[in-house]
């Protein structure tokens, strides 16, 4: 790596990373333009996976530097509690407009992790207000990511994110079993056909617990972080249909499906399933500055509208919830997004992505290949010796290439910027081609 630009990188304590592996081999972001990465040595690297999923409109947008530097100019800072600023309101107006038709309440967190554990609070919150105390219980799902809180990580089914923290989750979960069976929906394209049953779990679960402890069901729609696994046809119709037989609520953790990765404004849409709440973060600002939310279903919201007015009515909130530079960084995405007609484009560009990514079924060490919307996901043979090398492998041979991918596991994701032409996302493939053709 050239030394002249190398910062001391001991300080840094980085999140989800081998901290001591990148400190010996690191690899340092210096720019990023459009699809693009500049690296530490000039190379130039596609971004296969929008940052982490954040940066559908590309890298650099002047439009989203300028709507944040004017705001720092004209109000950096001001509280949202007791007073307000206009751009929060807007931009709740603005991702109301954009939800399925009765969400309309907007919650804002600074990250998605923050806006599950919002999401769950408000559930049990709602309830209560109801005057049904007794439902405190949260269902999650098995190889589900709903970020770091504690309430994420109660509710996520990432057996490694959980095991260290056993005494701080919250005691009243229980798991769905995840979707995903290799045997009934390997290589599927889209929806597998297979696994709607798999949600009658749920009513056995209703059984155990009995449905007047139950406060909310959380999934995500597309389980992401764990290997773009997608929701078997009728599966979250399914869920929807329990839960409000049970008059339990339904959260879809939209972090990564939210403002368009499915083609659609949020994957409620795209499936047609409408959820009670929708947890959003990432894609709302195009990555450039943190912002998360809750979208909540008005009568959720109405019925923690009671007692004396001057009352606070939900004990919950963060310092920057609704921050004026995060909040301008969103509108300006927004309205980019819909004057490019980016979510019609990535809706466009998915059955070019899933032709490409299905042609690497007969490349070397490929098990599994999924996707949908502008996402997907190729499970590697795991090396018999070392589980997560052939991924680590595939991850540096394609920098070398010119590709940054995702992996965990043995699993490379990509869900490319939604600005990337055909050709880009031809290319990408075809490096991956060559990249699994030398990982060892
Ligand atoms: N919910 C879901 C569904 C997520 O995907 C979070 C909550 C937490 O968001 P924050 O902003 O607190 O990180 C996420 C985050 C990956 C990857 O490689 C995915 C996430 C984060 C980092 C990497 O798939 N998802
Ligand atoms: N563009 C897309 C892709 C939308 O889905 C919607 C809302 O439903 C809009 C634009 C409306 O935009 P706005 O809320 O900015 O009026």
């Amino acid at each position: 790596m050239n030394t002249a630009h190398t910062p001391d990188l001991s300080a840094f304590w980085m999140p989800f990373t081998a901290n001591r592996h990148f400190k010996h081999h690191p690899h340092l972001v210096m720019a990023g333009k459009g699809a693009h990465f500049t690296l530490h040595d000039g190379r130039t690297v596609f971004d296969c996976l929008s940052g982490l999923w954040c940066t559908p409109l590309g890298h650099g947008r002047a439009e989203i530097a300028t709507a944040v530097h004017e705001q720092l100019r004209e109000l950096d800072f001001a509280p949202t509690f007791q007073v307000g600023h206009p751009k929060a309101f807007e931009l709740a107006a603005r991702i109301a407009r954009w939800a399925p038709e009765g969400l309309n309440r907007v919650f804002f967190a600074n990250s998605g992790s923050e806006a599950v554990d919002s999401a769950l609070k408000i559930a049990i919150a709602y309830h209560q207000a109801r005057g049904d105390a007794r439902r405190v219980r949260i269902i999650g799902r098995e190889r589900a990511y709903h970020g770091v809180g504690i309430g994420g990580i109660s509710a996520g089914g990432i057996a490694v994110n959980r095991r260290t923290f056993g005494a701080l989750a919250a005691p009243f979960v229980d798991h769905l079993p995840h979707t995903y069976d290799p045997e009934h929906m390997r290589f599927s394209r889209g929806q597998p056909l297979w696994g709607k049953h798999l949600a009658d779990a749920l009513e056995r679960l209703i059984a155990l617990h009995d449905a007047s402890t139950i406060a909310a069901v959380i999934v995500e729609p597309m389980q992401g972080s764990t290997g773009v696994i997608v929701p078997p046809v009728g599966y979250l119709e399914r869920l929807r249909e329990i839960c409000t037989r049970h008059g339990i609520l339904l959260i879809f953790d939209e972090v990564i499906t939210g403002f368009g990765r499915l083609g659609a404004n949020f994957a409620a849409q795209r499936f047609g399933v409408t959820p009670d709440m929708i947890v959003f973060a990432k894609a709302v600002t195009n990555g450039a500055v943190p912002l998360g939310g809750v979208i909540a279903e008005q009568s959720i919201h109405d019925a923690l509208m009671h007692g004396p007015e001057q009352m606070i009515e939900l004990f919950h909130g963060y310092t920057y919830s609704g921050h004026p530079v995060a909040c301008a960084a969103g509108l300006a995405t927004l309205e980019v997004m819909v004057r490019e007609g980016l979510i019609e484009r990535a809706r466009a560009l998915e059955p070019l992505l899933e032709r490409e990514v299905h042609s690497l079924r007969d490349a070397p060490h490929v098990a599994d290949i999924r996707n949908i919307g502008l996402a997907a996901a190729i499970d590697l043979t795991p090396r018999p010796d070392v589980p997560g090398a052939r991924a680590r492998a595939a991850f540096e041979l394609g920098i070398e290439a010119g590709l940054l991918l995702r992996f965990t596991g043995d699993t490379l994701a990509v869900a490319p910027p939604f600005i990337s032409t055909e050709a880009q996302i031809q290319e990408m493939i075809a490096t991956l081609r060559k990249v699994l053709s030398r990982v060892p």
